[in-house]
């Protein structure tokens, strides 16, 4: 038996675990208090990791699919041989634009999405398609417009609050703020904390709330613009800070002052007074801060409501202090700037997307791969996502699949994406390789955590930097064997900081374009030959550099010393020796505004085309239910037992196995079915049988299903509802293509016993 420290990978906390292991098993799983950031916390979820680390459908040696569908069992090499003389002639007959890759990291592992986006460099193709474009862009591109960059992402300082404003988002179950649980219960015991929660069903959330607005679904942006017009009107902005701080406050205002407040709220069909007080409260917080999520994200108006959510703490100036909303700063960018007005912008072939944040919606996947243009999509990898389950319209996507000349799955489970896939690489688990999470969107503190693998890999899998390395060698992108690098990396004295083996590197990369496109198995295979099982984390020294060199201050006062440039080596060598994780910045509530990509340092809170959807928002049409399909489905709600698509195994959850259907008491009534029934539940793109539960906590006309269910384990049918198959790729959010998956029209009929 053995002690060791790691971390949960099932949500973007990334909560710090201490686990105990023996017999290659996990014997006992509890929070880690030496963890900094969630310092012990863990929910209901992490105790169940077993059924990730061990479960019959692991991948276990690379399987290619034969002409009759099914799969065999072949060697790494003949399988990456193959893949990569298919990958050659896509590219020679065709051109980089052929390929594409979705995915790329889930919710810990993001130390594979170094290696996997060589992959599109070796190609000579930009598309990358992944799931933070069923989500979070619209919130990037706005952030790029108010900000200066897409990497300008805001963060809420919750613990801190003393007045929490949580709109469309339910951290009880699906996290997402420090330590959820204890957070909320802590702004329940303290009176001096207001809780407002704006959410169509009381959720466990909402249920602690001091205030709970429970809306029409679809309607935020009506409410929120009312809540800031009653902001304006009564004069309760921050006058200072939007003179000294922001630009446009004029035409924000003008706009907001035309707002039919009490029309708005009506559209809401919350309480006038409830709307009023908490407009008030909000702004005359001396901390007030802002939680949003999904609920507003993938929901009518997206991008608007990304606007709206943030002149609200904007132009009340809860930005920039503590307890309030603030930018960060990040180690390893998951999120990268791509403004669409550069020129050298590239467009998908079919529907002339841009990519935001680098990222093309999924949505579009299935039409820019089925069609007759020959710049189509043709090859496609995905690696760490099920989008066969979690991209609108399961049914067209399965179609697509169809259409394509190779599709490569490299996962650790044989997934339903897998079973269509020609080859299925098996890569090793995160903790059966050195991994780490980028989600570490914190201030004024931000964290690494560095996971150590705790288990030999799983059959013949293999850690990405592997796979991926090896393809590029039979690709011919990268030569096996780097003497000199590997020789300077293996002896160079601990003192030096790595410098004699970072002149060597820039001198070769600059002697080859080549390899410029594949910097990071080029460290793999130099630098991290000399690390042993941390090799793949090599990469991470060039990046801790830059860190050290943007932060420098912060980092010191982490507590991490070095002169000069030996900074980041010495932040490297701090993330290195900290599995429990570590501090690597703490910066001061100031450093907001240096974050800020804008030259002169200011918000921009009137960027013409946002300000045109809030004056366009009095002609939408609020109400998108008809009698055909009376009922809003949410289309993917987060619960206390599902977790994405990570768990495969149906006997880890302890709780609703057929991940229920809940439906309000009268509406359950008006549709003839009662608890335990089974349904048709049918929307305009197709149909699945589901189970019912009653449920009092929702509104009446809203009914909602989990997300994280559909799979199929040892080729069952699938468990649970595959969600996907209601919704459409074609109702999204029109500059952004993100899905409404939380507004789905739908009908219901008992189905008889
Ligand atoms: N248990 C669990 N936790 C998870 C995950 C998981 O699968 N399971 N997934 C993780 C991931 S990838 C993500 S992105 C996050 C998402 O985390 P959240 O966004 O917090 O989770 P959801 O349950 O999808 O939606 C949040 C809330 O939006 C509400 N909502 C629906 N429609 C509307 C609306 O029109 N207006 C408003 N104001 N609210 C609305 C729902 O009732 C719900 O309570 O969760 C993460 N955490
Ligand atoms: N209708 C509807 N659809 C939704 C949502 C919704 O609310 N409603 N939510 C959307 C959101 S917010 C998200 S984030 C997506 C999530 O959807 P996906 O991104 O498709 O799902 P994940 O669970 O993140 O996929 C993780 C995959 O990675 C694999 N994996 C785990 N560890 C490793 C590893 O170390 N290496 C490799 N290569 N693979 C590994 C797992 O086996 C799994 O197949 O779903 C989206 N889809
Ligand atoms: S699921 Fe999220 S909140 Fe729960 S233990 Fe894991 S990382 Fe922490
Ligand atoms: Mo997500």
């Amino acid at each position: 038996m053995s002690t060791h420290h790691t971390a949960c990978i099932l949500c973007s906390r990334n909560c710090g675990l201490l686990v105990e292991i023996e017999d290659k098993q996990f014997k006992k799983i509890r929070g880690d208090d030496d963890c900094p950031s969630s310092k012990g916390y863990i929910c209901q979820k992490a105790a169940r990791l077993t059924h990730y680390q061990h479960h019959a459908d692991r991948l276990t040696h690379p399987l290619k699919r034969t002409s009759d569908g099914r799969f065999v069992q072949v060697s790494w090499d003949q399988a990456l041989g193959e893949i990569a003389t298919k990958l050659n002639r896509i590219k020679r007959e065709h051109g980089g634009k052929a390929f594409a890759f979705y995915g790329g990291g889930g919710q810990g592992n993001h130390l594979g999405g170094a290696y996997n986006q060589q992959m599109l460099r070796a190609m000579g193709s930009r598309y990358r398609y992944n799931a933070l474009a069923q989500e979070k862009t619209g919130d990037f591109w706005v952030n790029g417009r108010m900000f200066g960059s897409q990497k300008c992402h805001t963060t809420e300082d919750v613990e801190h609050a003393d007045y929490l404003l949580v709109i469309g988002a339910n951290p009880f179950q699906s996290h997402g703020i420090p330590n959820a649980r204890d957070t909320l219960k802590h702004f329940k015991n303290d009176s001096t904390k207001t809780l407002v929660v704006v959410d169509p069903r009381k959720t466990e959330t909402a249920k602690t709330a001091d205030i709970h607005l429970q809306l029409k679904p679809g309607t935020d942006a009506y409410l929120m613009a009312a809540i800031l017009s009653i902001i304006v009107r009564e004069g309760l902005h921050d006058e200072a800070f939007v003179r000294d701080r922001c630009h446009g406050f004029d035409e924000v205002k003008a706009e907001l002052l035309q707002v039919p407040i009490e029309d708005y709220i009506r559209i809401a069909d919350v309480s006038v007074d409830a709307v009023y007080e908490v407009a008030r409260g909000y702004a005359r917080a001396a901390r007030g801060c802002l939680r949003i999520d999904l609920g507003i994200q993938q929901s009518l108006n997206s991008t608007l409501n990304s606007y709206l959510e943030k002149l609200l703490f904007l132009v009340t100036g809860n930005f920039g202090i503590q307890g309030g909303n603030n930018l960060h700063a990040a180690l390893m960018p998951v999120i990268s700037d791509s403004d669409e007005r550069k020129p050298s912008t590239v467009k998908t072939v079919r529907h002339g997307m841009f990519p935001i944040s680098g990222v093309y919606p999924p949505n579009l996947l299935a039409d820019e791969i089925d069609h007759d243009h020959p710049d189509r999509i043709r090859a496609l990898f995905v690696d760490s996502g099920n989008p066969a389950v979690t991209i609108a319209d399961t049914t067209r996507l399965e179609a697509a699949f169809k259409k394509l000349d190779l599709m490569v799955v490299v996962d650790v489970a044989m997934t339903e994406t897998a079973r269509h896939a020609d080859y299925v690489l098996p890569a090793s688990s995160q903790y059966e390789k050195v991994e780490a999470s980028g989600f570490n969107l914190e201030f004024p503190e931000n964290y690494f955590q560095l996971r150590h693998p705790l288990f030999e890999p799983t059959g013949e899998s293999l850690p990405e930097a592997e796979i991926y390395t090896r393809l590029l060698e039979h690709m011919g992108c990268i030569p096996k064997r780097f003497p000199i690098l590997e020789f300077i990396a293996r002896h160079e004295p601990k003192a030096t900081g790595h410098v004699l083996f970072l002149v060597a590197l820039t001198i070769k990369m600059l002697t080859s374009r080549e390899l410029q496109k594949v910097p990071s198995s080029v460290l793999y295979r130099t630098l991290g030959k000399a690390m042993g099982p941390l090799g793949s984390a090599a990469f991470m020294l060039p990046l801790s550099i830059f860190f050290a060199k943007e932060h420098k201050e912060a980092v010191r006062n982490a507590g991490i010393e070095a002169p000069g440039w030996k900074l980041g080596a010495a932040v490297f060598h701090r993330i290195l020796s900290s599995p429990q994780g570590t501090v690597i910045s703490r910066h001061t509530m100031d450093d907001t505004w240096a974050l800020i990509a804008n030259a002169d340092k200011k918000v921009d809170l009137a960027p013409p085309a946002l300000l045109e959807l809030l004056n366009k928002l009095s002609t939408q049409q609020p109400d998108q239910t008809s009698k055909r399909f009376p009922l809003v489905l949410m289309a993917g709600e987060r619960r206390a037992y599902n977790a994405n698509q990570i768990y495969r195994d149906p006997k880890w959850r302890k709780q609703d196995p057929h991940g229920a259907l809940r439906i309000h008491p009268d509406d359950a009534q008006k549709f003839g079915v009662a608890n335990g029934d089974r349904a048709m539940c049918e929307s305009a793109a197709g149909q699945i049988e589901v189970h019912i539960e009653v449920d009092e906590l929702t509104r009446p006309g809203f009914v909602t299903l989990p997300h994280g269910y559909g799979m199929r384990y040892q080729d069952s049918a699938p468990i649970g509802p595959q969600i996907n198959r209601l919704t459409s790729a074609a109702r999204k959010d029109p500059l952004t293509h993100t899905p409404y998956h939380k507004y789905v029209p739908v009908n219901l009929t008992p189905i008889a016993a």
